[in-house]
């Protein structure tokens, strides 16, 4: 294994940072659990357990809404309303004072199983004018299979809120037999085409297509509004391989937004035990999964080769190991929280936490978590037109939350 790593280590260019254990301040890490790959080395430094970096700002939960049944995605209106998908299927408008609506009539059935139902949201940039909103979702396919799939339709308004013209504009294939890995972030480019964040579905004939280019399994896409395959995507024109592909080697990735000033697509994602990631998802590139990986088999032993580097695999920005299982994120562009500025925020399930990233370029330079106290798994978190940051819980009993800065 030594010997391994010092190959790569020279491969990348970059110095390994040695043994990660021995003589490390773990008193300076935001969390003071084990690691479970103790063995594995971080590619450069900093891309490990950066140091704790405490903002120190007071700050107010307020409760926005509550009586949400495992809320799942969460996008603003242009007017100030709110949209939250629950994952049997309901999606709400929640007003600015927290009323819920009844459930927008009109959305294809869902397949709510496992980690299935009705996941992230969209809104049309175009909105004011042709009020298309977007929503992925599980999609049944028969026989126990599905898929994660993008519909969109006219959000028409009114005590029976439904939506018009529903399209599904996107099915990733091939379909399987599982209730895992949908992935299910949907953001807009600048450009005006939409990124689906997906999974590998878990099971292993899933987990091998990854690195497949004729399938869906583990990718990123990126499509037109209407469906159809942007020109610039990074396959298009090549025999046998899925044209809607952006990148792909992704395991499962339910985290993902632009970064404020390169407008590029970030994303945060489930490993196995030990190795969540953030990455930049850039253009027809390959992030390596289950080739090269962080951590272990959530059953113990080591994923795939064993091996965390390897030439033209995408090396994580970051990654985490105990894992936080990220699930949602937002760059904080606001003016309520000056010192929260251009900090990426990530909710964290297993983490029970809002996990803040401080950020120098693309590197991460300080960690910290919020929220401890509360010991809610965090599902999404997105920053409202008022600069305040809003959470949901993830809950049968689920809450959407607002940081505002502490009034007294
Ligand atoms: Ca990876």
């Amino acid at each position: 294994m030594a010997k391994a790593f010092a190959v790569l280590a020279m491969t990348l260019g970059a110095a390994a940072c040695g043994d990660r254990g021995a003589g490390e301040n773990t008193a300076t890490y935001a969390d003071s659990r084990d690691a479970n790959a103790p063995h594995q080395s971080p590619a450069f430094a900093g891309q490990y357990r950066a140091p704790l970096r405490e903002a120190s700002v007071p700050f107010d939960v307020v409760t926005v809404a509550r009586g949400l049944d495992t809320p799942w995605g969460v996008a603003f209106l242009p007017d100030g309303r709110i949209l939250v998908t629950e994952v049997a299927g309901r999606l709400r408008i929640v007003s600015p004072t927290g009323e819920l609506s009844a459930p927008v009539a009109g959305l294809p059935v869902v397949d709510a199983r496992g980690q299935g139902g009705l996941l992230g949201l969209a809104i049309d940039p175009g909105f004011a004018t042709n009020h298309l909103i977007y929503w992925s979702y599980a999609e049944p396919r028969g026989g126990g299979q599905n898929n994660t799939a993008v519909a969109r339709g006219a959000l028409v308004d009114g005590v029976a809120p439904k939506v018009d013209g529903v399209e599904v504009i996107f099915h990733q294939g091939p379909s399987l037999g599982s209730q895992a890995h949908f992935g299910g972030r949907l953001v807009f480019a600048r450009d005006g085409t939409l990124f689906v964040t997906m999974g590998d579905r878990s099971i292993t004939p899933g987990r091998m297509q990854a690195q497949r280019l004729d399938g869906l399994l583990g990718k990123i896409a990126r499509i037109n509004r209407d469906g159809s395959v942007p020109a610039d995507n990074p396959f298009v024109g090549q025999t046998g391989v899925r044209p809607e592909i952006w990148s792909y080697g992704h395991r499962n990735v339910q985290a993902a937004a632009l970064h404020p000033a390169t407008g590029e697509l970030w994303e945060s994602e489930h490993g196995t035990r030990g190795g969540d990631e953030v990455n930049v998802a850039r253009k027809g590139l390959d992030y390596g999964w289950p080739t090269i990986a962080y951590g272990i088999e959530y059953s113990g032993g080591a994923i795939t080769g064993n091996i965390t580097a390897r030439d033209g695999m995408e090396q994580p920005r970051y990654y985490w190991d105990p894992n936080i299982a990220p699930s949602g994120m937002t760059f904080y562009t606001g003016q309520l929280f000056p010192a929260w500025r251009n900090s990426l925020f990530i909710g964290a399930l297993a983490g029970t936490s809002l996990v803040r990233l401080t950020l120098d370029g693309d590197r991460v330079v300080g960690e910290e978590r919020l929220l401890r106290d509360r010991g809610e798994r965090i599902r999404d978190v997105v920053q409202g037109p008022d600069g305040a940051l809003y959470l949901l819980t993830d809950s049968n009993e689920g809450q959407l939350l607002k940081l505002t800065p502490k009034t007294s």
